[in-house]
């Protein structure tokens, strides 16, 4: 059968040969900065496999929190996970000198470099600010680490500055280079001449960093995506200091279905990495949250029973196996003669058209809102196709 995505596709305009999108998660230092969380050893040991195991390509901690994120760190280096440890720390020696004691072969340091963080954060010139950006590279690459700079705040300093200490930085051999929006201040098109700007004069590969104060940070990792960054920061639900940032599920079905983008994850793992979370923090995702929300795979307009028992793909547009949720149906005044007629054929009721309109408009006259909400699996749906052919 056509692919019923197939015009919407022509509209999102995917590149012939996608390049590949990477994903650095950072729910175990991003994420622990968000209110009210804090991992235990074990449960960081937990998430990091998971995460690995589900195929993000870097996994961000800060080893510099606590004694104790200091021994998860070097725990989770010796695991030998696939993706890549990164050790995240202020651009200062001693901070590199805790990743190296972790034995880390990548690390992050991140330096404010807008006004308002240099002059009433830092209490630094741009000039020391330079100097401390690019004697920190130095120091990472003598001792062997592979280092990712930030230049935070990025969004809001002057970009003539931004673009020096980005040249800086790369000729002291940088790896790669985080843009952020660290007060998410940016709209889409900011994020993409941001990041361009960027992109045109410096030949380091490109992290994008956003943060959701205004609610754009998924589409702003995206347009920086299109103006050339080649790795996108999230976190298991989008945890991180106020609102977070672009949340891994989202982040990781638009790679997938959106864009193409050829990366290898175990998407059905995406309910469970979300759980996880659930269990470890009492954060609960609001229902109706794209991929993981317990109501993203609810119907419930009679109309919309009537399709999806037809062909779920007219109300859906990622199968929820696929992202290891489970579609539901929920039945009350608005269930209709289709919804009633299925009730009725589940509670094994023999379903005459007269009597499923009169359940459905028993239903209505219930003023009860939603009265049951049933798991629809796939054999389910092909018996209601059956008998709604029977009855023609
Ligand atoms: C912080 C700031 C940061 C850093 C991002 C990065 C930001 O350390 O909390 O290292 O890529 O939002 O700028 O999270
Ligand atoms: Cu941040």
């Amino acid at each position: 059968m056509e692919d019923p995505n197939y015009h919407a596709n022509v509209y999102n305009a995917y590149a012939k040969n996608p390049k590949k999108i990477r994903v650095l998660d950072s729910t175990l230092r991003e994420g622990e900065q968000h209110p009210g969380v804090s991992f235990t050893n074990k449960q960081r040991i937990q998430i990091a496999w998971m995460l690995d195991y589900f195929g993000v390509d870097q996994i961000e901690i800060s080893p510099i929190v606590s004694g104790d994120h200091k021994e998860a760190t070097k725990t989770i280096i010796q695991q030998g996970l696939r993706a890549d440890i990164v050790s995240h720390g202020r651009a200062l020696k001693e901070d590199v000198d805790v990743s190296l004691s972790c034995d880390a072969s990548w690390c992050a340091a991140y330096l404010g470099v807008s006004d308002i963080h240099l002059r009433d954060k830092l209490r630094i010139t741009r000039a020391q600010a330079m100097e401390r950006a690019v004697s920190t590279v130095e120091y990472a690459k003598s001792h062997g680490l592979k280092i990712r700079f930030t230049v935070e705040d990025g969004s809001r300093a002057e970009p003539k500055f931004l673009l020096d200490m980005c040249r800086a930085i790369s000729d002291a051999g940088v790896d790669r280079i985080s843009l952020p929006d660290t007060v998410g201040i940016l709209r889409p098109i900011g994020m993409y001449n941001f990041v361009k700007k960027v992109r045109n004069e410096i030949d380091v590969p490109l992290d994008a960093h956003v943060h959701n104060d205004i609610g754009f940070a998924l589409a702003n990792a995206f347009a920086a995506c299109d103006a050339g960054v080649d790795q996108i920061h999230t976190t298991i639900d989008g945890i991180g200091e106020r609102t977070g940032i672009p949340p891994l599920a989202e982040v990781a079905v638009a790679l997938t279905y959106l864009y193409k983008s050829p990366n290898d994850f175990r998407l059905d793992m995406l309910l469970d990495l979300s759980r996880l979370i659930e269990d470890y923090t009492s954060i609960t995702p609001y229902d109706s949250k794209p991929i993981v929300g317990s109501s993203a795979y609810k119907h419930k307009a009679g109309t919309h029973l009537a399709a999806i028992l037809r062909n779920p793909a007219a109300y859906e547009p990622i199968p929820p196996r696929a992202v290891g949720n489970r579609r539901r149906i929920v039945f009350g005044e608005l269930a209709g003669k289709t919804g009633a007629a299925y009730l009725m054929s589940l509670l094994g009721l023999d379903d005459n058209e007269e009597q499923a309109k009169d359940v459905a408009l028993g239903l209505k006259k219930l003023r009860m809102g939603d009265l049951i909400e049933l798991p629809l699996d796939d054999g389910m749906e092909k018996r209601m196709a059956r008998t709604s052919r029977k009855r023609g």
